[in-house]
């Protein structure tokens, strides 16, 4: 086999990545907020009889043969003792931005893979720690205390090695592959493991006998290009731990947004506003956050025929407190909607031409006693969740759906940086 170094020496030993993955990431949030759960089979995604499938399972569950993405129904019928829930996607993003947030603080260098998953570098900052193999156990530590989540972490010299090292490690373990270990360490692996080998490849490649990682060395790139096409470069490099990909790190924000799509059209003029008013709480504590202000607010509307309306305010004064936000954005939603009064499918709002406090005028800056409600605010919501504090008018979301605000009448709910 071809040593890494033959192929690319620039990045001989020089690379150090790290991938970090929370175990059983919405199954461990529901059994951290209901301690009854723990040691049991928990499937979320929703109840036994529904239509549907599991967003994922605890461990407990997979032993039963249960996994994400399987029909509710049968996962009843493997583990009928597993404890059911609908699940919280609010509750998961908080817990998600958390979990970023902590990853920061150790490196700018940090790609957000998935709501649970990311890969860390610190090539760059390498002369700031004595240690990196000590540096990513203390990230594993300090997620485990801060989030109060397993998580499980691997490391090695680039992107692919480092989460097939994450993978060994589940859950909750750490794992580091040395440089030279490379060729031990996959060789035994199911083919499956490798992003891009989907399952109409796996099928094709098992008919030729190849199971293993080993199995694909044997065939020639040409055998693997009339197989698969132009993706086989790289999955022929990757197969071999080769990866050159760099981690995809996001610049600086240029806009927020917060949408939410409903499963049912809504008209009631109340409930929209509250659903607004929801929106611009979590904009604002996105731009409190980021120490930054807004000084255009747009609203979006999409009608039940899919038509999307929008209208933006640029603002003499940049926005950055939930009420000034929601009284801007309330003004543009009755100005588009009270017209027509046409039942929705999605409100949105956004805030762009974002600058930081530090680019206001002394004029521009509000008042102290806002602020330090605000921060308040945050350190509650951090601590409880965002749900913890909620107006008067977002609380009307949950009395008219008591039995679940997230899902009930929510389809998505996104967060949208650009
Ligand atoms: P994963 O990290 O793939 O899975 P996991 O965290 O539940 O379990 P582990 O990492 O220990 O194997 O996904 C993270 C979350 O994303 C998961 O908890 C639920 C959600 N998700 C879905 O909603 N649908 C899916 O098909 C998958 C795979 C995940
Ligand atoms: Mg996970």
């Amino acid at each position: 086999m071809l040593k890494r170094e033959e192929i690319f020496p620039v990045f001989r030993k020089t690379r150090y990545v790290v991938h970090v993955d929370l175990d059983a990431f919405f199954a461990s949030v529901e059994v951290l907020l209901n301690p009854e759960l723990k040691g049991k089979p928990v499937v979320v995604g929703g109840l036994p009889h529904e239509r549907g499938v599991a967003a994922t399972c605890s461990y407990e569950a997979r032993k039963y043969g249960v996994h994400s993405g399987m029909p509710l129904r049968q996962c009843y019928k493997l583990c009928p003792q597993a404890v059911f829930v609908r699940g919280n996607y609010h509750l998961y993003q908080a817990f998600s931005e958390k979990f970023f947030r902590i990853l920061r603080e150790y490196t700018p260098d940090v790609e957000e893979a998935s709501l649970d998953e990311a890969y860390l570098e610190f090539t760059r900052c390498r002369h700031l720690y004595p240690s990196f193999s000590e540096t990513a156990r203390e990230i594993k530590r300090r997620v485990e205390k801060d989030l109060g989540l397993s998580v499980s972490v691997g490391a090695a010299s680039n992107k692919i090695l480092a989460k097939l090292a994450t993978k060994k490690a589940k859950p909750g373990g750490f794992f580091e592959l040395q440089p030279g270990e490379e060729e031990e360490f996959l060789r035994e692996l199911d083919i499956s493991e490798i992003p891009g080998i989907g399952p109409k490849a796996q099928v094709m490649l098992r008919l030729l006998n190849v199971h293993k990682i080993a199995d694909l060395w044997k065939l020639p790139l040409g055998t693997l290009r009339s197989l698969f096409g132009a993706p086989s470069d790289e999955l022929y490099l990757l197969s071999r731990g080769i990866d050159c990909r760099l981690l995809e790190v996001e610049g600086k924000p240029e806009s927020f947004s917060r949408e939410t799509t409903f499963l049912q059209d809504i008209w009631d003029r109340e409930l929209l506003l509250a659903h607004l008013a929801y929106l611009c709480d979590r904009l604002a504590s996105a731009l409190r956050r980021e120490k930054l202000y807004a000084r255009v607010v747009e609203v979006k509307l999409r009608y039940s025929d899919f038509k999307a309306v929008s209208r933006r305010r640029r603002l003499l004064l940049p926005v950055q407190e939930t009420s000034r936000i929601y009284r801007v954005a309330r003004e543009s939603f009755l100005e588009l909607w009270e017209g027509s009064r046409l039942a929705l499918r999605l409100v949105g709002v956004k805030g762009s031409e974002l600058v930081e406090a530090r680019h206001l005028s002394l004029f521009e800056i509000y008042s102290e006693r806002e602020e330090r409600l605000s921060q308040a605010l945050d350190r509650v919501r951090e601590k409880y969740g965002f749900g913890s504090v909620l107006t008067v008018r977002e609380k009307m979301l949950g009395e008219v759906y008591p039995e679940d605000r997230s899902r009930g009448f929510i389809l998505k709910t996104a967060s949208l940086t650009r």
